[in-house]
This record gives structure tokens, C-alpha cells and sequence, in this order.
């Protein structure tokens, strides 16, 4: 099986003016197609190894195959996640109640939202996740695999590594963040919600 690039669910440029068109570009066609280019060269490796049954480089190419994977796997979330913005941009209807639940007030989730993906140490994503009872969660990502928590389900990402932001945001990582919160397609997240959840 072979993994592909999904593509932009709308135009490269029209994220605009909070997310500009130049880092868009590079930021799916070269990095995002590196991490599919490297999760089939993992899936590759690991069937010659079965093949073979040399599997002296095992621990390499699992590694490899998380990486490349959850990778390929938050990226397509992201671009999923995001649409042309609003400044009074917030989830409505049965997501707004199950955050207003979970996290006391949209204003707590917010900002907790914010600090959490402001505060990843290095490269990583913030990351909102619902369990399969229903319940929401934030938490953050490093790199692409690392402090994933088992069991939920990751429905809304921000990307923090600096190739998502640093040609039009430089330093100013929160700036970043502030911005795709205009960003965010909440009717998409609500439908990845809704699919999450037992019924
Ligand atoms: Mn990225």
C-alpha cells in the first residue's frame, strides 16, 4: 500500500493574510510530501526485512515509520483543519457545549489551547483531542510521535515546528497561534467529533 499526498482542500493562497501562500507551499508540497516519501520508504524496508528476515535495522525503520507517519498523519489533519478565516471565529452547536464542558469556558479552552502549543519545547503541535466517551483533551505533541496520549483521538492540530511559521512569523511563535485560531474549520473539527464518539 502505497501512501499519497492529500491535496489542499482549497487554494494555496487562500489562507491569506494570516497564513501566506509562499510558507503554504513549501510547507505541503515539500514537507509534508517528505514525511509520505519517508513513511513508504519505512513500510518498504520493513517488508524486505519480513522478507529477508534480516531484521537487524528493525528499531531504525519502526522509528522511521512513526515518524514519517504520525507526520503525514497530523499534517493531513492540519490542512483538513484549517479554511478561509473570521475574526470571531469559534465552534458552535454540540462542540461548543462538550468544550464549554470539559474546560469550564471557550475563553479557558482557548487558553489553555494556546499554552499548551506555545509552551512545546522544539518542535511539535498543539494538539485537541476527544476519547471515545466524549470528552475533550488538549495536549502537546513533540516532534511528530512523541508524548501521544494512547486511546484518544487527535481532532484539531496547530502546527508548531518552525517550518509552519517562521518565514512570516520569525520568533514570534504565539503571533502564529493567535492567527490560526481565525483559521481553525470548526465545522470540520465538529464532524471529526462526532465520528470519534461511540454511539
Ligand atoms: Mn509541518
Amino acid at each position: 500500500m502505497e501512501f499519497t499526498l492529500p491535496e489542499l482542500p482549497y487554494a494555496y493562497d487562500a489562507l491569506e493574510p494570516h497564513y501566506d501562500k509562499e510558507t503554504v507551499t513549501i510547507h505541503h508540497d515539500k514537507h509534508h510530501a517528505g514525511y509520505v516519501k519517508g513513511l513508504n520508504n519505512a513500510m518498504k524496508k520493513l517488508a524486505e526485512a519480513r522478507e529477508t528476515g534480516d531484521y537487524s535495522l528493525i528499531k531504525h525503520w519502526e522509528r522511521e515509520q512513526a515518524v514519517h507517519g504520525a507526520g503525514h498523519f497530523l499534517h493531513s489533519l492540519f490542512w483538513e483543519n484549517m479554511g478561509p478565516g473570521t475574526e470571531d471565529n469559534k465552534a458552535s452547536g454540540e462542540l461548543l457545549e462538550a468544550i464549554e464542558k470539559n474546560f469550564g469556558s471557550w475563553e479557558a479552552f482557548e487558553k489553555q489551547f494556546k499554552a499548551a502549543t506555545a509552551a512545546v519545547e522544539g518542535s511539535g503541535w498543539g494538539v485537541l483531542a476527544s476519547c471515545p466517551h466524549g470528552s475533550l483533551h488538549i495536549f502537546a505533541v513533540e516532534n511528530h510521535q512523541k508524548v501521544l496520549v494512547p486511546g484518544l483521538e487527535p481532532i484539531m492540530v496547530c502546527d508548531v515546528w518552525e517550518h509552519a511559521y517562521y518565514l512570516k512569523y520569525q520568533n514570534k511563535r504565539g503571533e502564529w497561534i493567535d492567527n490560526f485560531f481565525k483559521l481553525i474549520n470548526w465545522n470540520k473539527v465538529a464532524e471529526k467529533y462526532a465520528k470519534t464518539k461511540k454511539a
